[in-house]
C-alpha cells in the first residue's frame, strides 16, 4: 500500500535541514495518520480485500478426524477455508514447502491432509500444515456460480435440450416424459410431502428415510431437463416452504445422501437457485455426527435432530456397510466445493485411507466394517447389493476430479482385477456374470442391483491399462448383454438371478422374482448407447418402457410387481422415489442426444443425480475450457 504524504508548506519532505519543533509537529502529524488508516480498516466491510490482508487471525486449531466431538464440527465449520488458508499464511517458516503442493488437485491434498491426522502423534506445528495444505488448495475464494457455468464443456441442456434427430427415437424420449407426468401428478394428488406414493391405495409412504418428499427431492432434476417447468416450480416451492430438516426421526445417512443431498445439489448446479444451495448445506452439517465414530468410518443410521447415529440392528456385529459409507465421496467433496470448508472432504478421505491400508482378502473389499476396530466383520463380497455403489464412487471419484484424482482411480482398477480373478465368471451357456463371494466360497447369483456394473466398467474403460480397454469395454457389454437376458418373459426383470443347477440369469426362488422399478439395467443401457451408440441399447429400452406401460402402470401411477415370471402380474402397490430420479432420467437420456447433461462434464450419482466434474485448473484460472459452448 503507498501512502501519500502531505507537503507542509515551505518544508522539504524529506526532513532535511527542519528545526527539532518541525521534526516533532511533523512525526506527530504522520503518526496520527497512520493510526487513522489503520483504524479505519475496522469499518470496512469484511469482503474488502485490504482487511483481510492486514487482520487475518493468526490463530489455527488442528482439528481431528473422524473422532471429532459435534462441537469440532461446529468449530470447524465456522472457519471457513479462506480464513484458515490467511492464518496458515503467516506461518511464514513453511510457506515454501507449501508452494508446491498449491497446484495440486483438492482432493490429492485433501488425502495428504487425513494422512497426517491419522498416523496420530505429530507435533501440533505439523498437523497445522496438514491442514494448511488440504484449506490452500482452494483456489477460488468462494463458489460462484457464472464461473462454474463458464468451466463446463458443454451447455448442461445440451443444444436444443437434447432432442435427437430421428422423429421415432423422438417419440419415444417423449413417451418417457409422459411417463414422467403421469408418475409425478399422481404422487401430488395422492402422496405430496410423503416419501413415495402408494398407487393401488393412493396414499403415502414414508419408511425410514428420513422425515418426507424423497420423491420430490428426487424428482427435481428429471423435471428440470425433461422441460417439466410447471412441475419442477411446484417441487421448489415445496423445497423452500415444507422441507424441514431439523425434525427428529430415524434416517439412514446413505439414503439422506444420494437422495437428499445428490438430489439438491444437482438441482443447485443445474438452476443456479440459491435456495438448493443453503438447504444442502444445512443438511451436510447435519450428517457430520454420523463419523464421530473411533475410526472416523460412519454408522448407518442418524437422527437428524439430535445428532445421534447407531448401527443397524440387522448388521452383523454393530458393523458399518461397504455400500453406504463407501458411497459419500461425490456428494461429500460437492459440499466442500460450495460450502468452503475442508471438513466434508476429509471425512470421505479419512474413509478411503483407512480401507486404503486394511488388508483385503484377495484384494477384495467385504462388505461389513466394525466402525469401533477398523476391521472386516465377514467375508462376504458383491458387487450388487451392500457393496455396489462403493466401487461405483471409485471410478466416479477419478472422473469428477476430472481425472485428477490418482487414489481413487488405483483403488478402482485394483478392486475390479480382484473382481474379474475371484467373480467374474461364465455360464455353461456363455452368458457372463459376477458371482457373489462368501469367504472363498463362490454364491453364483447375480443381483438386479449389480446389474448397475455394465455401465460402470463401460465408462471406467477408457481410463484403464492401454492393453485392457477393449477388453473392459467387451466386459462391460458382456454383463448388459447378461442383464437383458435375464429380462424374460415379462421383458422386466428379477431381483436376483442365478447361474446354477441349470439356470442361466433366472430366478429360483419365489423370493427372487419381484421387480420393484429398479433402474439398473436400463442404467447400463443407457451408458453402452453413449459409448457404443449400438442401437440395439436403444431397442432395450424400448422393451423395457413398453413393459413398464404393460405391466407396472395401474390407474394412479406405476407400482413393483411381484413375479416377472407371470403376465397376470401382482403389483406391490409402491412407486419407488428412484422410479422418478433414476428408471426414468436414464429413459429419457437414452431417448437423447448425447449433448443433455454431457459426460464430458457430469457424473450421476448413484441416485443418477448428476455432479458437474470440478475442473480446478479452470475454477483458478477464470478460464474456460477449450470448445466451451455452454452459454449458448
Ligand atoms: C437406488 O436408490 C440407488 O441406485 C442405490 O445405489 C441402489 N438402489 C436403488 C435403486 O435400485
Amino acid at each position: 500500500m503507498i501512502l501519500a504524504l502531505p507537503v507542509l508548506p515551505g518544508v522539504s519532505a524529506s526532513g532535511m535541514g527542519l528545526r527539532l519543533s518541525q521534526k516533532f509537529v511533523f512525526l506527530l502529524f504522520l503518526s496520527g495518520l497512520v493510526t487513522l488508516c489503520f483504524g479505519a480498516l475496522f469499518f470496512l466491510p469484511d469482503s474488502v480485500r485490504l482487511k483481510r490482508i492486514f487482520l487475518s487471525k493468526t490463530e489455527v486449531q488442528p482439528s481431528t478426524v473422524g473422532s471429532g466431538s459435534e462441537n469440532d464440527v461446529k468449530e470447524h465449520l465456522k472457519r471457513p477455508v479462506k480464513e484458515q488458508e490467511h492464518s496458515r499464511a503467516m506461518v511464514s517458516a513453511k510457506a515454501d514447502r507449501l508452494k508446491s503442493v498449491n497446484r495440486k488437485p483438492a482432493v490429492t491434498q485433501a488425502v495428504e491432509a487425513t494422512e497426517e491426522r491419522l498416523v496420530g502423534g505429530k507435533a501440533q506445528e505439523e498437523l497445522t500444515v496438514s491442514r494448511s495444505e488440504s484449506a490452500s488448495v482452494r483456489s477460488v475464494d468462494t463458489f460462484t456460480y457464472n464461473k462454474f457455468k463458464s468451466c463446463l464443456i458443454k451447455n448442461p441442456l445440451g443444444s436444443d435440450s437434447g432432442k435427437a434427430a430421428d422423429p421415432k427415437t423422438n417419440e419415444r424420449r417423449e413417451k418417457v416424459k409422459e411417463m414422467m407426468k403421469f408418475s409425478w401428478d399422481n404422487y401430488k394428488r395422492y402422496a405430496w410431502g410423503k416419501n413415495e406414493l402408494r398407487p393401488l391405495t393412493k396414499n403415502g409412504h414414508i419408511g425410514n428415510m428420513f422425515g418426507k418428499g424423497a420423491s420430490i427431492i428426487d424428482s427435481l432434476d428429471t423435471l428440470y431437463i425433461m422441460g417439466l417447468m410447471d412441475e419442477y416450480n411446484d417441487a421448489k416451492e415445496w423445497v423452500q416452504t415444507s422441507l424441514d430438516l431439523n425434525s427428529n426421526g430415524e434416517a439412514s445417512l446413505f439414503e439422506v445422501n444420494i437422495r437428499y443431498v445428490g438430489g439438491l445439489l444437482s438441482a443447485y448446479y443445474l438452476t443456479g437457485e440459491e435456495l438448493f444451495k443453503n438447504k444442502v448445506l444445512e443438511l451436510g452439517e447435519k450428517l457430520l455426527p454420523a463419523f464421530n465414530t473411533p475410526t472416523g468410518i460412519p454408522r448407518g443410521v442418524i437422527n437428524l435432530g439430535s445428532g445421534t447415529s447407531w448401527s443397524w440392528g440387522w448388521a452383523s456385529a454393530g458393523s458399518s456397510i461397504l455400500a453406504e459409507f463407501g458411497t459419500l465421496h461425490l456428494e461429500f467433496v460437492h459440499l466442500t466445493e460450495l460450502s468452503n470448508s475442508p471438513i466434508y472432504t476429509e471425512k470421505v478421505m479419512n474413509i478411503r485411507k483407512l480401507l486404503n491400508k486394511i488388508e483385503k482378502p484377495h484384494g477384495l473389499y467385504p462388505n461389513f466394517l466394525s466402525p469401533v476396530s477398523g476391521n472386516w466383520v465377514q467375508h462376504h463380497v458383491s458387487i450388487g447389493g451392500l457393496g455396489d455403489s462403493f466401487y461405483e464412487y471409485l471410478i466416479k471419484s477419478y472422473l469428477m476430479s476430472d481425472k485428477k484424482d490418482e487414489d481413487a482411480k488405483k483403488m478402482y482398477y485394483g478392486a475390479l482385477e480382484a473382481i474379474e480373478a475371484n467373480l467374474v465368471q461364465k455360464s455353461p451357456g456363455g452368458l457372463t456374470y459376477m458371482a457373489e463371494w462368501r469367504g472363498g466360497i463362490l454364491d453364483h447369483k447375480m443381483g438386479h442391483l449389480a446389474c448397475f456394473s455394465g455401465g460402470m466398467i463401460g465408462i471406467g474403460a477408457d481410463d484403464g491399462a492401454p492393453e485392457k480397454r477393449q477388453h473392459y469395454l467387451d466386459l462391460a457389454a458382456e454383463i448388459t448383454h447378461t442383464c437383458h437376458e435375464s429380462y424374460t418373459p415379462t421383458k422386466l426383470g428379477p431381483e436376483a438371478f442365478r447361474f446354477d443347477g441349470g439356470a442361466e440369469a433366472t430366478a429360483t426362488r419365489l423370493s427372487d422374482r419381484y421387480y420393484i422399478l429398479r433402474p439398473e439395467v436400463i442404467e447400463s443401457y443407457m451408458y453402452m448407447w453413449r459409448l457404443t451408440h449400438d442401437p440395439k441399447y436403444r431397442e432395450w429400452g424400448w422393451e423395457a418402457v413398453e413393459a413398464l406401460e404393460q405391466h407396472c402402470k395401474v390407474e394412479s401411477g406405476f407400482s413393483g410387481i411381484r413375479d416377472v415370471y407371470t403376465t397376470m402380474v401382482s403389483h406391490d402397490n409402491m412407486q419407488q422415489s428412484f422410479f422418478l430420479s433414476e428408471t426414468l432420467k436414464y429413459l429419457y437420456l437414452l431417448f437423447s442426444d448425447d449433448d443433455l447433461l454431457s459426460l464430458e462434464d457430469w457424473v450421476f450419482n448413484t441416485e443418477a443425480h448428476p455432479l458437474p466434474i470440478i475442473r480446478k485448473n479452470c475454477l483458478q484460472d477464470q478460464g474456460s475450457p477449450q470448445d466451451n459452448t455452454a452459454s449458448e
